[in-house]
C-alpha cells in the first residue's frame, strides 16, 4: 500500500526515554486562593467569574463541589445556576491570583533549574539531572506539595513521566491533591484505560473521529495496526499510536529552557527625520501592533516594557518600566512607552533616529486561560 511508504519511520530517539519530567498544576487554583482567603467558603459550591450582581458572565473557574454539579469552567454562569441554584459567586481578584502564581513560581525554581512555565498555575521541571531515578522524583515531588502547601496553603497535583505530555496526563488523571508516576516500560499499561481525550490536543473534532471508528480509550488505539491509524487519521493519529503504544514522541534533547523566548521586540530607524512628535507615535504604535500581535499568536502576556531611542548623533538610552502584573495590551504599552519618552521631551523629533519597543517577562498563556481578561 502506496500510503505505507510515506509513513516517517520509528527513530531511536522514540525508544529512549532519558528524562525524568515533573508537571506541576494547582488544584481549582482561583477558587482555592478565594477560599484560603475567606474560610466560610469552604466545602460550598463556588465559582470564581461572572458579575455576581447581574448574574452574567462566564465561570473562570470552580471549587470541586461545584464540579459535581456539572460545572465547569468557560461555562455561562446562568447555565451553572441553572445546575446548582445555590451556588456562591465571587467576582475574583487577578492581581491576587498573579501575585500567588508568581510566588509559587519561584518556590518551583528551587527544584531544578530547567523550568518552564506553562500557565498561571502550571509548570515543568526538568529533573533528569537533579534526581537519580522515579523513587527520588516522587520523594522531590511530594516535598515540593509540602513546601507548596506550607507557603500557600494550596494543594496541587503533580505528574512525573519520561516527557512532557506524559507527566501533564499523569497529573490530569489524578486530581485534587495527587501524584502519579508514569514509567517509561509502563506507558502503554497506564494509558490504555484511559480515554482517547485524555491527550492534550484530542479535542471535540478529533474524539468525534475517534470515536466514529469505535476508538474510545487509548487502548482502543494501540491495538490497530499503525499504518491503519495513519490511514485513517493522518500524522496526528500515527502520533498519538506512538504515544499510547510507549513510544517517546518528543524530542528529549530539547531542554525545554532553551527554546524559551525571552522577549519580542522592534527596533526602527526613521528613513527620513520626523518632523513632529506626530511621526514619533505613528512609527511608535506600528511597532506596538507588531510586537503585541506576535505575543498574541505566541499566547504570551508580558509585564516589562522597554523603550530604546537613538539620536541622530548615535547616542542611546534604553529605558524600561515593569506593570504590576502580566497583561496583553497595546493600550497599556502605548501608556508606558508615552511615559518612558517624558525624559526626552526636550529634544527635538527630528534629533531622533531610531525607536524601539520590546517587551519582555514574558508568560505563557493557555487557551483557555486567554478568555481571562474577559472576566477581569
Ligand atoms: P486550570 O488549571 O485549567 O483549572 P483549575 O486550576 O481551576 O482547576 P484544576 O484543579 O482542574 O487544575 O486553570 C487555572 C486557572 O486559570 C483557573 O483557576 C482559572 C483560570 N482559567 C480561566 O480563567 N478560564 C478557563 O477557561 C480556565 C480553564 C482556567
Ligand atoms: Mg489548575
Amino acid at each position: 500500500m502506496a500510503i505505507v511508504n510515506q509513513i516517517p519511520y520509528f527513530s531511536e530517539k522514540e525508544h529512549s526515554f532519558d528524562s525524568i519530567i515533573l508537571y506541576m498544576d494547582l488544584d481549582a487554583f482561583f477558587a482555592a486562593v478565594e477560599i484560603r482567603e475567606n474560610p466560610s467558603l469552604v466545602g460550598l459550591p463556588l465559582v470564581v467569574g461572572g458579575n455576581p450582581n447581574t448574574k452574567q458572565g462566564v465561570v473562570s473557574t470552580c471549587s470541586y463541589e461545584a464540579r459535581e454539579f456539572g460545572i465547569h469552567s468557560g461555562m455561562s454562569i446562568s447555565q451553572a445556576l441553572k445546575l446548582c441554584p445555590n451556588l456562591t459567586m465571587v467576582r475574583g481578584s487577578f492581581r491576587l491570583y498573579s501575585e500567588v502564581s508568581k510566588r509559587i513560581m519561584n518556590i518551583l525554581k528551587h527544584y531544578s533549574p530547567i523550568m518552564r512555565v506553562a500557565g498561571n498555575d502550571e509548570a515543568y521541571l526538568d529533573l533528569t539531572d537533579v534526581v537519580s531515578d522515579y523513587e527520588e522524583a516522587k520523594q522531590l515531588a511530594n516535598e515540593l506539595k509540602d513546601d507548596i502547601y506550607a507557603s500557600e496553603k494550596l494543594t496541587c497535583s503533580i505528574g512525573i513521566a519520561p516527557n512532557k505530555i506524559l507527566a501533564k496526563i499523569g497529573s490530569d488523571t489524578d486530581k485534587p491533591n495527587g501524584l502519579v508516576v508514569v514509567r517509561p516500560l509502563k506507558i502503554a499499561e497506564f494509558l490504555s484505560p484511559l480515554k482517547i481525550t485524555i491527550i492534550p490536543g484530542i479535542g471535540k473534532k478529533s474524539s468525534k473521529i475517534f470515536h466514529d471508528n469505535n476508538i474510545t480509550t487509548c487502548g482502543d488505539l494501540s491495538i490497530i495496526p499503525y499504518q491503519l491509524a495513519y490511514q485513517k487519521f493522518g500524522k496526528t493519529g500515527l502520533k498519538t499510536w506512538k504515544l499510547v503504544n510507549g513510544y517517546n514522541t518528543e524530542n528529549t534533547d530539547d531542554k525545554f529552557n532553551s527554546r524559551e523566548i525571552k522577549s519580542i521586540s522592534e527596533e526602527r530607524t526613521f528613513f527620513n527625520r520626523p518632523k513632529d512628535w506626530k511621526d514619533i507615535d505613528v512609527l511608535i504604535d506600528s511597532s506596538i501592533e507588531t510586537i503585541v500581535t506576535k505575543a498574541k499568536k505566541k499566547n504570551m502576556n508580558f509585564r516589562t516594557i522597554t523603550l530604546k531611542i537613538r539620536f541622530q548623533d548615535f547616542e542611546t538610552f534604553t529605558r524600561s518600566h515593569s506593570l504590576s502584573c502580566h497583561v496583553i495590551s497595546k493600550k497599556q504599552v502605548k501608556e508606558v512607552v508615552n511615559m518612558l519618552l517624558e525624559e526626552f521631551k526636550d529634544k527635538k523629533p527630528f534629533q531622533i533616529r531610531l525607536l524601539g519597543v520590546k517587551i519582555s517577562n514574558l508568560i505563557k498563556i493557555t487557551d483557555n486561560q486567554k478568555t481571562l481578561t474577559q472576566f477581569f
